[in-house]
This record gives structure tokens, sequence and C-alpha cells, in this order.
């Protein structure tokens, strides 16, 4: 581990006072940890004057404008604009994820870098260009970004964290252990989140807006979906269709639904649960299990991927009903050996 979080280090020094720049790559559908994560990172390097910028397909979604992140450390990725990226591009690195595939169209750019550096808590994390430093048993990449800012100030000897930067982790936290109630929440966490804490971290405003701010819209849209839920195998799988015409009805966004697959998950005998969306041009489909369900295998087996109790995948060139119908088969094998 500590040879690892050096080799980062020496990988970003490399970097100060350089004109080229520390490309910074979330996922696509940005979630709390891994744009929390990506933020902190490039507000770190830029206190070191290392030029850094986070490099995404899509604006910060709505739903997480109170994370307040300042504009100017964001690129909007375009596809025009590849070969003016590319000469700026000194080091590209993937935070809370580990493929090009993971990232949308600014992946192309990402694997155009010729130095790359992987920062990853997904089991299922394969990309293996460049330093890794992967740890599955971390509950969230924001943890993993914590260390680095902390082996960072040793190195330069500079007090570099700040509230902004202890609250983008905080939510990074906060989302990927759904509050500290998730089973991937460890001491570690806690001790990370209390040093977050003291370094100006707000957990009831994020909880707040991570958690339980809710419209009119969503309830609608999740009362639908909960009403349309089917039970397979004796109850141990439950499955609900989100349908665009769903979307349309109750006006809600495509991010109304999340939380719902945790939800189902939750009904009493329930062991996986999953929420297959449509969209303009494929099917999403995201998975919540128990043990001994392996919800990252399930979606490996499907091209997608995640942790052991909350995956994902997207079909394109299917309709919903006939993913679901290939989830059902595909689970058979799981619930006929036991
Ligand atoms: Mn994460």
């Amino acid at each position: 581990m500590i040879d690892r979080l050096d080799n980062l280090t020496s990988f970003f020094s490399e970097f100060v006072d350089s004109p080229k720049e520390i490309f910074v790559f979330p996922h696509l559908r940005l979630d709390g940890d891994c744009i929390g994560s990506a933020a902190a990172l490039v507000v770190t390097l830029r206190k070191l004057r290392i030029n850094a910028s986070v490099v995404m397909d899509e604006p910060v979604p709505d739903r997480l404008h109170f994370m307040s992140i300042p504009e100017d450390l964001l690129i909007v990725f375009y596809s025009d604009e590849i070969h003016n990226y590319e000469t700026r591009m000194g080091a590209a690195v993937a935070v809370d994820c580990s493929e090009a595939g993971r990232m949308g169209n600014s992946g192309q750019l990402y694997s155009l870098s010729k130095k790359k550096a992987i920062i990853d808590h997904h089991v299922s994390s394969r990309g293996n260009s460049g330093i890794r430093y992967v740890v599955p048993t971390s509950a969230s990449t924001a943890e993993l970004i914590l260390n680095i800012i902390k082996s960072l100030e040793q190195t330069f000897g500079q007090k570099l964290m700040d509230p902004f930067i202890a609250n983008s982790l905080m939510i990074g936290i906060q989302s990927d252990t759904g509050r500290f109630s998730f089973q991937n929440t460890t001491p570690d966490t806690l001790r990370a989140a209390a040093e977050l804490l003291e370094c100006g971290a707000n957990v009831f405003v994020n909880a707040y807006h991570l958690f339980d701010a809710t419209s009119v819209e969503r309830m609608k849209l999740i009362a639908k979906a909960m009403s349309g839920a089917k039970m397979f195998y004796d109850g141990k799988l439950a499955l609900t269709v989100i349908t665009m015409d769903m979307l349309k009805d109750t006006n809600a966004s495509e991010y109304a639904a999340d939380g719902l697959v945790s939800s189902l998950r939750d009904i009493e005998g329930v062991m996986v649960s999953f929420v297959v969306r449509e969209s303009e041009d494929e099917v999403r489909v995201n998975i919540r299990s128990r043990e001994p369900f392996d919800s990252s295998a399930f979606a490996e087996s499907f091209g997608g991927g995640g942790h052991y109790r909350a995956a994902g995948f997207s079909v394109s060139g299917a309709s919903a009903n006939e993913v679901c119908k290939s989830i059902i088969d595909k689970a058979a094998a799981f619930f006929s050996e036991r």
C-alpha cells in the first residue's frame, strides 16, 4: 500500500510547474464518490502548482449541485476538441473506475494518454495500464483520495486539506456507504469520516441532499415502479421495470428511481433485486443483493461490473422485456443450486 502511494506521489510530483495537465476521469453517470473524489484530487493538485482538471462527459447533474464544485475545475468533454486536449494532456487518472469503457466518450482521450494511473475500489477493476492504487476493501474511492492527500502533505510538507476537499470526500463516503449503513462500512471508513468532519465536512447537509430530498415526481415514479414489481424464485428475486413512458407520465428525471433497487432488496426474503430501466439508446440494469448472491459476477456475465452487493450493466439492441427474461433465465442457475 505504502509503495503504491509512493508511486502515485512521484507520478504527481513530476508535474509540479509543468505546462502539461493531469486530466482526472470520473465514470459516466456521475455519483457522489466519483465526482467528489475527482474534484478533491484536482483542488489538491492545483495547490501544489500542478495543472489538473476533471474531464467528464456530462455536466454535474442537478441532484449534485449542492456540492458547489467550482466550474473552473471541470471540463465537459467534446469529441471535436480531442486533439486540443491531447496536446495539453501530460497524464490521465481514472478515478472510481479503471477503464475507458466506463467513462463514456471522454474514454477516447483517456486511452490516448501514455501515462496513466488508476485510483479505484471496485472488485471488478480490470484496467492494468500505469500505476494502480486499487483497494476493493475500501468502501469508497474518497477514502483512497484522503490517503493520497495525506501522503502528498507529508512529501511536500504543506497543508493541503481544506473544508471544500473535506466535504467533497465526505460526500463520496456517505454516497458509497449509504450514509454509513452498508456492509462495506469499516472502522477505517469511520476514522476517515471523523477526520473529514474535523476539517469542515457537513454530514447533515450532505445526507439531506444525497438521501432525503425528494420530489412529487419521484414519489409518483417510485409508486408506479413498486406496484409493478414482480417476484421470482419463491420471492428471492425481485424485479421491476422503469419504462420511458413511466418517466414521461410522472415527469420524473432518469435519476429519480435511484435507491429503488435497494428498497426492493429490503423486502423480506429477497436475496437479489433488479431495476431495469429503458433509455433512448440502451437498457440499464441495477442490481442489489445479499450474500451469497454475487452481484458483481452476475453483472460481469452481461458485460458490466461493480461490487459484491451492488452492481450494474447495460445492454443495447434489446428491449427491456428481453433483458428481464435473460436476467431471470441467468439467475435460474443460481437458484436451482440451492
Ligand atoms: Mn465508488
